[in-house]
C-alpha cells in the first residue's frame, strides 16, 4: 500500500476520535465560541502524521490503537494547539492554514489565544483520563505509563522543546538575537520547535509498551532524523513548493530574510542533509526488521512530501 493511503487511513480514525472527544463531555458545556474555534483548529485538516507515528510505534511491539490513540491525540492537541499560536499576529501572522483560514482570522485573536490553551490542557487530560463514553482505553493503561506519558509529552512540547524552540525563533525574527544566527543556532532552535514533538511521537510507542531501553533509544533516533528531515523538507517547501498545494503561503522566509538551514548551508547542501537524515532514520529501525516497513515508508515521505 502507498504511503500516503496508510496515512489517509490513520487519519481517518485519528479524525473520526477527534471529532467524538471534541464533541464529547469534556467540552460540554464549553462557550460555544471557544469550543467551534478548537473544532477549526484540529478537525478536517492536517496530515496527521505524528498519531500515525504514536499508532505505528505502538504496533511494533503489539500494543493495538485502542491503547495508544489516546497517546496519538494528545500529541496532535498539542500540535494543533501550536498551530493556532503560531499563526497569531504576535508570532508569525498568517491567515492561511491548510487552505482554510487561521482561528484568528476566522474567528479573533482573543478567542484563538484561549482555543490554543484549552487545546494544550485537553491534550493532558486526555492522557491522564478515559474521556467519559469514549471508546478509548486507556483506562486500562496504568499510571505508570500515564505519567511517563505525561513527563515526555511536558518536556517535548514546553520550554526545553517546541516552546523553546519557539522563543529562540521568535527571538532571533524580532528582536534580531543572535544578529545572524548560525547554522548551529538553526538546528538547535528546530530540534526543539519541532523535533522535540516528532521525536516524543516515535518514542510513544516505546513508552506505551514499556518496553526495554535500546529499543526506546532507536525509536528516539528515529524520530530525531525524522523530525530534522521534515524540518528541512518544510525549508525546501518555502522555497520551491506551490502555495495551493502546500496550504499556506510559501517564500515566506527568504521574503522575511529569515535565516534557515536552507539559505545558511544552501540548497544542495540542504538537499544532502536531508538524504542523510533519511539514511540515518531507516537504519535506527533496523532492529525491528520487516515490522518497521510502514515507518521506513513514512521517512521517505517526509523527505518526498508536497504539502
Ligand atoms: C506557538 C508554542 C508555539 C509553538 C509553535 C510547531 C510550531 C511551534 C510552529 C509551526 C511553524 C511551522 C510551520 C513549522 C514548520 C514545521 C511544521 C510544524 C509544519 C506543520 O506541521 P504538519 O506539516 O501540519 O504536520 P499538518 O497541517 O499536516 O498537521
Amino acid at each position: 500500500m502507498d504511503f500516503a493511503e496508510i496515512l489517509g487511513r490513520t487519519g481517518a480514525l485519528v479524525e473520526a476520535e477527534l471529532v467524538r472527544l471534541l464533541h464529547g463531555p469534556m467540552v460540554a458545556g464549553v462557550p460555544a465560541r471557544l469550543a467551534g474555534a478548537m473544532r477549526h483548529a484540529v478537525l478536517g485538516g492536517g496530515k496527521r502524521l505524528r498519531p500515525f507515528l504514536v499508532l505505528e510505534t505502538a504496533q511494533l511491539f503489539d500494543v493495538g490503537p485502542d491503547e495508544a490513540l489516546p497517546a496519538a491525540l494528545a500529541v496532535e492537541l498539542i500540535h494543533g494547539y501550536s498551530l493556532v499560536h503560531d499563526d497569531l499576529p504576535a508570532m508569525d501572522d498568517d491567515e492561511l492554514r491548510r487552505g482554510r483560514p487561521t482561528v484568528w482570522k476566522k474567528f479573533d485573536e482573543w478567542t484563538a489565544i484561549l482555543a490554543g490553551d484549552g487545546l494544550q490542557a485537553l491534550a493532558f487530560e486526555v492522557l491522564a483520563a478515559s474521556p467519559p463514553g469514549s471508546k478509548l482505553m486507556n483506562g486500562g493503561l496504568a499510571g505508570e505509563v500515564r505519567a511517563r506519558l505525561i513527563v515526555a509529552l511536558a518536556e517535548a512540547s514546553g520550554v526545553r522543546g517546541m516552546v523553546g524552540g519557539q522563543a529562540f525563533d521568535l527571538e532571533a525574527d524580532k528582536l534580531g538575537n543572535p544578529r545572524q544566527p548560525d547554522a548551529a543556532h538553526i538546528r538547535r532552535l528546530q530540534a526543539m520547535k519541532t523535533g522535540a514533538l516528532i521525536r516524543v511521537s516515535c518514542e510513544a510507542g516505546a513508552l506505551l509498551a514499556q518496553a526495554a531501553d535500546n529499543d526506546r533509544s532507536a525509536l528516539r533516533s528515529y524520530g530525531t532524523q525524522l523530525g530534522l528531515a521534515f524540518q528541512i523538507s518544510d525549508d525546501l517547501l518555502d522555497v520551491e513548493g506551490d502555495a495551493t498545494t502546500v496550504g499556506k503561503a510559501v517564500a515566506k522566509d527568504a521574503a522575511a530574510g529569515k535565516a534557515t538551514l536552507v539559505s545558511l548551508i544552501g540548497l544542495e547542501a540542504a538537499k544532502t542533509e536531508l538524504s542523510r537524515a533519511v539514511r540515518e532514520a531507516k537504519a535506527a529501525l533496523a532492529p525491528f526488521g520487516r515490522r518497521a516497513d510502514r515507518l521506513v515508508q513514512a521517512a521517505e515521505y517526509v523527505a518526498a512530501r508536497d504539502k
